[in-house]
């Protein structure tokens, strides 16, 4: 194996004989000859489009497939060997596909991931096809495997998005035939460092339309976010605990689970699903339970009911509360139970047969503060920052996770001076959302924009401030202090460099998968910098 996709990558560098997130080297090896495959599949599926030929089943199928690969989505080696051979079928029908718009076979190189070969029925013979195609090609220059990484992390990062807007019945061509398309070119040996960089841009440019169909997609269906105060305690009674950034699971939960004496509490991602007012209207939603992904295993041995996850990030689970706990949609643990489709009975009888809550209520905090909700008071916003009661906005945003250098987010939002604002979005904001951080003229010090794919909404509120002073979003007196551990946070990276956004910090560390020349090009074109103390990046964007 060797997969450097996440933050947490062994040593820096890569994880080689097990992954520090828990994968076993044969899943690692097994989802590497899935996305071989994948990009055989788009090879055929783009030549098909030029031609005027799709198959929304295949455009689907890769979407799929790619989110199967994300950190923390699917530990079991028999679903990603299922999703392989489906994989390999699909291949077949998508050339098949250009076949027939073509009118005959293609004449030009076919790339060895795209040509017909099988997938064996042992799993010893899959193993050691899956060894051949690992993420790195030592033929490759280091320059474009790392361009090449980035983008299909990238890509990877806003599939886990589309497919959650494809389960709310939303979906776009466009993001389709860009996946396709880029996938192929990853294929591509005449293409050139320059090429790919602006193939990483693209790929932010299509994870920003890809967010902002799943915004329209929850807010259509949900409202907009309105400020909600969201309970830590518990209430007596039966409970769940949804964990993830599927809202449309939770909705299907909440129907399910009215009126039989149990509540459900968010955990992590979910957190932000209090504020729509399609989802906080069921009162069997009471509250939020825990901190971020990486505290699950203290955190779930003690809670008295059925645990499921529907989205990353889900780890090992330890054998206190294996029984209580299931998996939805693409997350696929060994030994775990797996609810497929939209019968929950199984999760709502472990539920019951639990012992539940009893009522111990405790601190509210805020959350549901969306473009919608920013926007909504702008001009309050403006005046306090025309006036001087607003000095300063910081995104602190991202992704949370165990290494010890992620106090620094803690302490930056601490440090934060009272006179500025500080908007957050992902689980990286449970590094510091327990905090009482007051207010300016009665605008929250902390804003709760929502999810990682809640960028959008921070986009929209960053470009209608710029609107409103008439300058461009880098003259805004905003900063961007971003936490990053998996690929939804590689698509939303690009996507504020496709919006030309400068001056960017990132930490914990950088990606492994930057080389150094690919770091200073992104130096010197975006100023972006990894994170150094508190103190010092604060007076440095403060002066
Ligand atoms: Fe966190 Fe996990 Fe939202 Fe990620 S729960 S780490 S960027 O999957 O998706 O922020
Ligand atoms: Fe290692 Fe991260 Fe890959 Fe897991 S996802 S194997 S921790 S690089």
């Amino acid at each position: 194996m060797f997969c450097y996709q996440c933050e947490t990558a062994a040593k820096g560098t890569g994880c080689d004989k097990v992954g520090v997130c828990g994968k076993q080297a044969t899943t690692s090896d097994l989802q590497d000859l899935l996305v071989y495959t994948v990009k055989g599949i788009s090879f055929w599926a783009n030549l098909a489009r030029e031609k005027g030929a799709k198959d929304s089943a295949i455009d689907r199928f890769v979407i799929e497939a790619l989110f199967t690969t994300v950190t923390n989505v699917d530990f079991d080696d028999d679903s990603v060997a299922k999703v392989v051979s489906e994989a390999v079928a699909y291949r077949n029908q998508a050339q098949a596909l250009f076949e027939k718009a073509n009118g005959g076979a293609y004449n030009g190189q076919v790339p060895p991931a795209a040509q017909a070969w099988d997938f064996p029925a042992d799993r010893a013979a899959q193993l050691a096809l899956a060894q051949l195609h690992g993420v790195k090609d030592p033929a490759i220059d280091p320059d474009v495997q790392s361009m090449r990484s980035t983008i299909l992390f990238g890509i990877k990062g806003y599939a886990a998005y589309a497919d959650h807007a494809i389960i709310l019945e939303r979906e776009s061509d466009e993001i389709y035939a860009f996946t396709h398309k880029a996938l192929s070119q990853l294929l591509d040996d005449s293409l050139g460092l320059m090429d790919y960089v602006g193939i990483a841009m693209e790929t932010g440019r299509i994870n920003l339309v890809t967010m902002e169909l799943l915004n329209k997609a929850h807010t259509d269906r949900y409202g907009h976010p309105v400020p909600t105060p969201v309970q830590l305690g518990t209430k007596a009674g039966k409970a769940i605990l949804v964990s993830g950034h599927d809202l449309r699971f939770l909705e299907e939960l909440l129907i399910q689970t009215e009126g039989k004496g149990i509540n459900i509490y968010t955990h992590g991602e979910m957190l932000p699903a209090h504020g729509y007012p399609g989802l906080k209207k069921y009162a069997h939603l009471v509250g939020n339970y825990g901190g971020a992904w990486q505290d699950q295993h203290k955190e779930f041995q003690a809670f008295p009911g059925a645990i499921i996850f529907n989205t990353n990030c889900i780890q090992r689970p330890a054998e206190n509360y294996k029984d209580r706990l299931f998996t939805w949609g693409r997350v696929q643990f060994p030994d775990i139970k797996h609810v497929e489709g939209w019968d929950f009975s199984a999760v709502i009888d472990c539920a019951l047969a639990c012992e539940g809550f009893e009522d111990n209520p405790g601190q509210e905090i805020l959350t549901g503060f969306g473009h919608n909700a920013v926007l909504g008071v702008a001009d309050k916003v403006i005046e306090a920052v025309k006036s001087g009661a607003i000095k300063h906005f910081f995104l602190v945003g991202g992704c949370d996770g165990a290494k010890p250098g992620r106090n620094y987010y803690t302490e930056f939002a601490e440090q934060a001076p009272k006179d500025t604002v500080i908007l957050t979005l992902a689980c990286g904001k449970y590094r510091f959302n327990k905090m009482e951080f007051g207010d300016i003229g009665g605008i929250p010090r902390l804003l709760d924009i929502g999810q990682c794919n809640d960028a959008y909404s921070a986009v929209q509120i960053a470009v209608a401030l710029a609107d409103a002073f008439d300058c461009g979003v880098n003259d805004l007196p905003l900063s961007f202090i971003l936490s990053w551990y998996e690929q939804k946070a590689v698509a939303i990276l690009l996507t504020l460099l496709h919006l030309g956004i400068k001056d960017i910090k990132l930490g914990p560390t950088l990606p492994a998968f930057i080389t150094p020349n690919v770091l200073n090009f992104l130096v010197e074109n975006f100023n972006i910098a990894p994170i150094s103390t508190p103190e010092e990046d604060l007076k440095q964007i403060l002066g």
